[in-house]
This record gives structure tokens, sequence and C-alpha cells, in this order.
């Protein structure tokens, strides 16, 4: 009997406990931590036909990462990744956001979200010191998909050094479903050595302010979207890109060679352009960009100002899969095998 009162004092004060330890569950208005992307992934769509409360979380980080072959580079970072995470709310939603600032950085930092209506698009709210944890809650006025970036001074120093995402709010009922969404996000960066001196490279404030970068990357690195980091896909799939420009300055004139976007959300706006061969992303701007894929090949993603692309890095691959046909066909080769 007394054995039993204990066992049952055991089951009661275990859930007690857990109440105690971690808050009791708010039943009035449920809320669910966002799930993030990490670049080229996107987070997962969201499938609800009413607004919520959601909770996003990120932290902030400095982290050496390679920027390409044989070079590093102290990026400041989102999520420990350039892009940060792909951040996925509806319109509607009440968004309550996290930022936490490692406790080994040497800067503050903070969040400006172009989603957001109100003071500096949070970042008044945000200055986060290392160490530190600021919140925010904001509602999702707007549909679109919005650039994030660090704001804290030097605002410049910031975004050059990798600081800038992704957010998407979902207009109600959502886009349609397509068999493939990836997340592209293109960054200049200004190092002290030239492109291709190898080592850990400085931040060049005289080149970030002359606008002359040494590399121009996709997703934070030369060669980040090709070899095993290719985007894939097979004939007869549809691919939403989610396309990104943190700059600090340079505007991509973004274009996928041998496809033609069937539809383009240009800078992100509500209606859809159809037949597109290249569209302009401002920095701090971004655009939807649909393909369907009809013919196997290895369709190179570029800034289309080239030397970016042939010479700075500005080069990711979308991988087609499938059986040959006849879109495309070589009648007669020249001799030559060296064209793209
Ligand atoms: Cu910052």
């Amino acid at each position: 009997m007394k054995r039993n009162f204990r066992k049952n004092l055991t089951w009661l004060c275990l859930p007690m406990a857990l109440v105690m330890l971690w808050g009791a569950p708010n039943l009035a208005q449920a809320e669910a931590d966002a799930a993030l992307g990490t670049p080229p992934n996107v987070a997962p769509s969201l499938n609800r036909n009413e607004p919520a409360k959601v909770v996003v979380r990120i932290e902030t980080k400095e982290k050496k990462m390679r920027l390409a072959d044989g070079v590093e580079y102290n990026f400041w970072t989102f999520g420990e990744t350039v892009p940060g995470p792909f951040v996925r709310v509806r319109v509607g939603d009440t968004v309550e956001l996290h930022l936490k600032n490692s406790i080994d950085s040497k800067n503050s930092h903070s969040i400006d979200l172009h989603a957001v209506t109100g003071q500096g698009g949070g970042a008044a709210a945000t200055q986060t010191l290392p160490g530190g944890e600021t919140v925010i809650e904001w509602k999702a006025l707007n549909p679109g998909i919005f650039v994030y970036h660090c704001a804290t001074s030097d605002i410049p120093t910031h975004i050059a050094n990798g600081m800038y995402g992704l957010i998407y709010v979902e207009p109600e009922g959502g886009l349609p479903p397509v068999d493939h969404e990836y997340y592209v996000m293109q960054g200049d960066f200004y190092t002290k050595g030239k492109n291709g001196e190898k080592g850990l490279q400085a931040f060049s404030v005289e080149k970030a302010n002359d606008e002359k970068p040494e590399y121009v990357v996709f997703n934070g690195s030369v060669g980040a979207l090709t070899g095993p980091g290719a985007l894939k896909a097979k004939v007869g799939e549809t691919i939403r890109l989610f396309v990104g420009n943190g700059g600090p300055n340079m505007t991509s004139a973004f274009h996928v060679i041998g496809e033609i976007f069937d539809k383009v959300y240009i800078e992100g706006a509500s209606e859809a352009s159809r037949n597109l061969q290249t569209t302009l992303i401002p920095p701090g701007g971004a655009a939807i960009v649909e393909l369907k894929v009809d013919t196997p090949a290895k369709y190179i993603l570029v800034d289309h100002a080239i030397t970016r692309a042939i010479h700075k890095g500005a080069v990711g691959i979308l991988e087609v899969s499938g059986e040959p046909n006849d879109i495309l066909k070589s009648i007669k080769k020249g001799g030559m095998d060296s064209g793209h």
C-alpha cells in the first residue's frame, strides 16, 4: 500500500517537474518552432490555411570557412552558413524571433528583415552583444520573398562578411507544388589578396568602397553549387529557385545557361512574368524563378555579368538526368569541344 502510494506520487511529480523546468504549455495559442532550411535547401512548405504564431531561432556566429580552393575567410554568419537559414512563415503569422549572438563573437550583430514593417525592419530592437539574446515579435503583413541581413555598424562590413539570408512569407494558399525547391543567394567578397591568392584572407575596406570584389559567388564560396554541391533534377521535373542577392554591392543578372525561365516572380512580386531569359536581382532583393527541365544537361547558373561567372566564381550547376531526346541535337561537330 505504502509502496503504491510512493509510486503514484512519482508519477504525479514527474509531469509537474517537467512543467516547472520547461514552462506550462500555452493551450490558448499553439506555438511551434519554425523549421529552417540549410542552403541550398529551403524550409518545407507550410500547408497551413490559417495564420499561426511561430518561433524563429537564429544564432549569429563568426567562423573561418572556405571561400575558394586554398582560400579561407573569417565569415560572419547567421546560423554558420552563407547565406543564413531559409525561414518560411505565412502571411498573417505572428513571428517571435530570437536572435542569439554566440559568446565567441567579437562583434555585436542584429537583423533587419525586409519582411518586417517597423523601425529598422527589426534592427533597432535586435542589436545583440556577444553572448546575448534579443527577441522581437512581428506581424507578417505582406507575402513574398525577402532578404534579411545584419544591420550593425559598420553595416557594409557585416553584410560583406556574409550576414544575409532569405525569408519567404507564403501567400494565402501557397504556391503550386513543384518537384524541387532550392535556395540560392549571390554575394560579393572583398579580400585583401587578389582572386585565387591562397591562405586566410582579410576584408578590404578599400575594395568594398570601390565596389571592386575579388569574388562573386553563389552560397558563400566558389563551387558551393558545383560538383557534389550541384542542384539535381530529372527530365520532366519542375523546379522553383528562391534566388536572393546579399550584395553588398553587385546587382545580379541571374541566368541559367541552356534554359528559359517559365515563370519569374520578378523581385519577389506577387504576379509572375513568363518566358524570361535573365532576371535582375538587386542587392537586398530576391526573385522566385520557376522552370521545367525538358532535356538532360548540366545547366549553368550564372551572373550574366559574365566576368563574375568565369573569373570571380558566380557559377552553379543544375544537373538534370534522364534519357536524351531531340530537343537539342548535335548534327555536325567542329573539331573543338570546349563550349558550355
Ligand atoms: Cu553583424
